[in-house]
């Protein structure tokens, strides 16, 4: 890929959250997302999108799936094409039909994981070299075969690595920060899987940091992870602090909220 293509976005896929984001997945409860306040926070999250260029596609909520919002977990924007995922919660299942019909509106390409396996888009990072898929609940190993396949044939290569089991997804802890650097937290980077990346690691006590985009010029953190923040200043990144405090009641945070791509 050309240097910086994974995180250069001419644009940006969203959908607002809608009433049920209330009844969104979590893995511990600490009380429902209010949607007026998730409406806000995503508002504030398209608005970062575009103050740096992009053309962002916001979709209309879709009441069925609480937890459409996190419109990352569908689908994959990689090379040109768009492939449809098959995400591992079966209640978000049918999610991949509602991102076709935004897909095809922006890519010639759109193709589908076959039928077998499962992969979540939270579980796929994309460098400028290849995609670092993390096994997890949600990304089995046999949707990974499947998902190599088509990404061999966009010159993509893919490479197996493994969430920590306590870990959502491969990126609730790590971000790409630039062509060659990764944000992860310490669990993950002991894991091994970023070797060859020049790294930072998340400040302790910050792991919910980790979530970070490069988009453009800018890095998007979440709030109340100062630390991070200075660290991330220091080497020279601008950064764009965004409130994710509804998104984080049901397990979301910052990638997941948009399929980024370039038309260029
Ligand atoms: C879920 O459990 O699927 C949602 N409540 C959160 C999804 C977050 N997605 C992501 O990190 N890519």
């Amino acid at each position: 890929m050309t240097p910086g293509a994974s995180y250069t976005f001419t644009h940006a896929i969203c959908r607002r959250p809608g009433l049920s984001v209330a009844r969104g997945l979590r893995d511990a409860d600490t009380g429902d997302p209010s949607p007026e306040a998730f409406a806000r926070e995503h508002a504030a999250y398209v608005a970062a999108l575009e103050a740096t260029g992009a053309e962002v596609t916001v979709l209309e909520p879709l009441e069925a799936f609480p937890d459409s919002v996190f419109v990352e977990d569908p689908a994959l924007c990689v090379a040109g094409a768009a492939i449809l995922l098959r995400p591992g919660a079966p209640s978000r299942f049918g999610e991949r039909e509602a991102a076709r019909a935004a897909l095809s509106a922006h890519f010639d390409t759109v193709i589908d994981l076959p039928e077998g396996g499962f992969v979540d888009g939270g579980d796929i990072l994309v460098t400028d070299r290849e995609a670092l898929v993390g096994l997890s609940a949600r990304t089995d190993e046999a949707g990974v075969e499947d998902l190599k396949i088509i990404l061999d044939g966009l010159g993509v290569p893919l490479r197996i690595v493994r969430t920590p089991p306590e870990i959502l997804h491969f990126k609730t802890e790590c971000g790409l920060l630039d062509d060659d650097t990764v944000f992860a937290t310490r669990a993950l980077i002991a894991t091994g899987c970023f070797a060859g990346y020049s790294l930072i690691e998340c400040p302790e006590g910050e792991e919910g940091a980790a979530n970070l985009i490069r988009f453009n010029d800018q890095v998007l953190v979440s709030e109340g992870y100062p630390e991070t923040v200075r660290m991330l200043r220091a080497a020279g990144f601008s950064v764009t602090v965004l409130s994710t405090r509804e998104a984080a009641r049901v397990d979301g945070g910052l990638s997941c909220m948009s399929l980024r791509f370039s038309s260029r």
